[in-house]
């Protein structure tokens, strides 16, 4: 039984034309993506975060799977139980391109109460403040992973790296933690690495493999 893991970051959605972190410099109306993307942030500015949050939902409601979400997609049909796909990214596209993922860093669809916990589809557009549909609190936030909180899944995706046999990571920077540690966990769990990205990442050299070019090209040659 092969066990495959496969963690995607934002630059598998850069040709949907969903925009990266770091190639806008990794700044956002002169904010640094560790200045908006905090529970801090939140409390300090709860209008500029969650300006940023709705902004990126409308643009990721225009956006479309591209070849190398079908890819992956195709690969998880093709070899059911056997492919788990991590993902840092907020937006739905590995949905609609039919596959199954966890979210580790959340969802822009989503919208949670940071008093009960209750998680409800998120408007497209939250307001501020936003009340909780259950408890009426008015605490709603994105249900998005920010810096300096927990990533969702940890327990399971540590589980499924300790047991794969191929571990890939396409179009992510590796400069977030702790999935830019996973192909260690993956590498001393005797798995084949390949690196699959437009450039080489802060991590290339923990890889066994490491293949370069736009992920609508490398993604689906890879998985043929
Ligand atoms: C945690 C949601 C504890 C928000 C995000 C000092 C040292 C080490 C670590 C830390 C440190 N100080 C603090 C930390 C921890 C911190 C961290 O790593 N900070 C960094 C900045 C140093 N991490 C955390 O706080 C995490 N929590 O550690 O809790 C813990 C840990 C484990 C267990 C228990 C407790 C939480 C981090 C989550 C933050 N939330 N996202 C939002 O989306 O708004 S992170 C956000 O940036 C993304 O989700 C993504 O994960 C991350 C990086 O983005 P990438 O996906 O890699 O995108 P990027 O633009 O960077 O790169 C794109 C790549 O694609 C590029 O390489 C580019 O070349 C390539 N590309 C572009 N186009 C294409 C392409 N490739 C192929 N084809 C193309 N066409």
């Amino acid at each position: 039984m092969e066990k495959i893991v496969i963690l995607t970051g934002a630059g598998i959605s850069a040709e949907s034309g969903i925009n990266t972190f770091r190639d806008s410099g990794g700044l956002w109306e002169n904010h640094r993506l560790e200045d908006v993307a905090t529970p801090e942030a939140f409390a300090r500015d709860p209008v500029l975060v969650q300006g940023f949050y709705n902004a990126r939902r409308a643009a990721a409601a225009q956006a479309r799977p591209n070849p190398a979400h079908t890819a992956l997609a195709e690969l998880q049909r093709h070899f059911p139980g056997e492919v788990i796909i991590v993902t840092q990214n907020v937006d739905a596209l590995h949905e609609a391109a039919g596959a199954q993922v966890l979210h580790m860093h959340g969802s822009l669809d989503q919208a949670l109460c940071a008093a009960c916990d209750h998680r409800w589809p998120a408007p497209l557009q939250m307001r501020v403040p936003e009340p909780c549909p259950a408890c009426g609190a008015p605490r709603g936030r994105p249900d998005i992973v920010w810096f300096g909180e927990i990533p969702y899944h940890m327990e399971e995706i540590i589980g499924h790296l300790e047991s794969c046999t191929l571990f890939a990571a396409i179009g992510t920077s590796g400069q977030v933690y702790p999935a830019a540690g996973f192909v260690q966990a993956a590498d001393a769990a005797g798995a084949h690495t390949v690196e699959l990205n437009l450039e080489a990442s802060a991590v290339f050299s923990d890889f066994a493999e490491v293949r370069q070019g736009p992920a609508s090209r490398i993604v689906p040659a890879w998985v043929a």
